[in-house]
């Protein structure tokens, strides 16, 4: 896969030369680009930015240098395939998931442009439709100061599905929302730690009572911190045992859905 990433930071992505990602660089699997967005700037002063039309506050970034630098990348794709993916980080664009991370994995070419201030001249995500499939992507509910720290996470994220990165591809499938439900905690030597002890349960050697406790896990967790995940579970076809979990855990199942009992409150943490 080739990524490029445009920015008027481009030092902000020097964490991607490490650890999993660096790794997937220099085996061959991620071709990372990383462009300074001033490189394609023609005036004395490398100016990216001027006021907002309409007024208000901060400023806008101009919109020739970043058909520039997007030209540039476009121009670069690899092999014969369609048009290559735009990420625009936006605090206005569809949420970043689990889901959008797999369907990015697959694609032969990602390009992200980093916004700052408060944002690029709307014309250029209009027109940067006519090089790239063009999607405005939020991290969550909150404000950064501009793409950068948000496409470190949607890089590791996507990196870390390409065939290859991830040693074990097991710890691919096990992992929180593969499911829709949050991971179990886990736990490993010492048996007592600080007079707290491992649950019994996990010393036991019964794999099926394991995995069963597991999976109760999964499900309180998930009730207690992201009850939202619950509602959107599909529970229309699940085994006896989970089915069970979740009416101990207040929930009845109407329609394939986990509903919470009338007068059943979250349980305390
Ligand atoms: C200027 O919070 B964010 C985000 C914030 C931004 C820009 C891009 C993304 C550009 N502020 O996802």
């Amino acid at each position: 896969m080739r990524i490029d990433v445009v920015s008027i930071f481009p030092e902000y992505l020097a964490p991607l030369e490490l650890s999993l990602i660096g790794k997937a660089r220099q085996d061959g699997i991620l071709d990372l680009h990383v462009h300074d967005l001033r490189s394609y700037t023609t005036d004395r002063h490398r100016t990216v930015d001027d006021t907002p039309y309409g007024g208000g506050a901060g400023m806008v970034m101009k919109p020739e240098p970043w058909s520039q630098a997007l030209t540039a990348v476009a121009e670069a794709r690899p092999g014969h395939g369609g048009k290559p993916v735009l990420i625009v980080p936006s605090p206005a664009g569809e949420r970043f998931t689990q889901a959008l991370a797999h369907e990015l994995a697959v694609e032969e070419h990602l390009a992200f442009a980093c916004g700052r201030y408060e944002g690029i001249d709307e014309r250029v995500i209009e027109w940067a439709g006519d090089h790239f499939d063009v999607r405005p992507v939020s991290l969550g509910d909150y404000v950064l100061n501009g793409g950068e720290v948000a496409v470190l996470a949607m890089v590791e994220a996507v990196g870390r599905l390409l065939p290859g990165v991830v040693g074990n591809p097991e710890s691919l499938v096990e992992e929180s929302h593969s499911d829709g439900l949050l991971e179990y905690p886990v736990y490993t030597k010492p048996a007592v730690w600080r007079d707290r002890e491992v649950p019994a349960i996990l010393l036991s050697g019964n794999h099926g009572k394991i995995a069963q406790w597991r999976r109760h896990e999964q499900f309180r967790r998930t009730s207690e911190r992201r009850p939202d995940l619950l509602e959107v579970f599909d529970a229309g076809k699940l085994p006896k045992a989970d089915r069970l979990a979740l009416q101990e855990l207040g929930y009845d199942i109407v329609d394939g859905r986990p509903v919470r009992r009338q007068g059943t409150a979250e349980p305390a943490g």
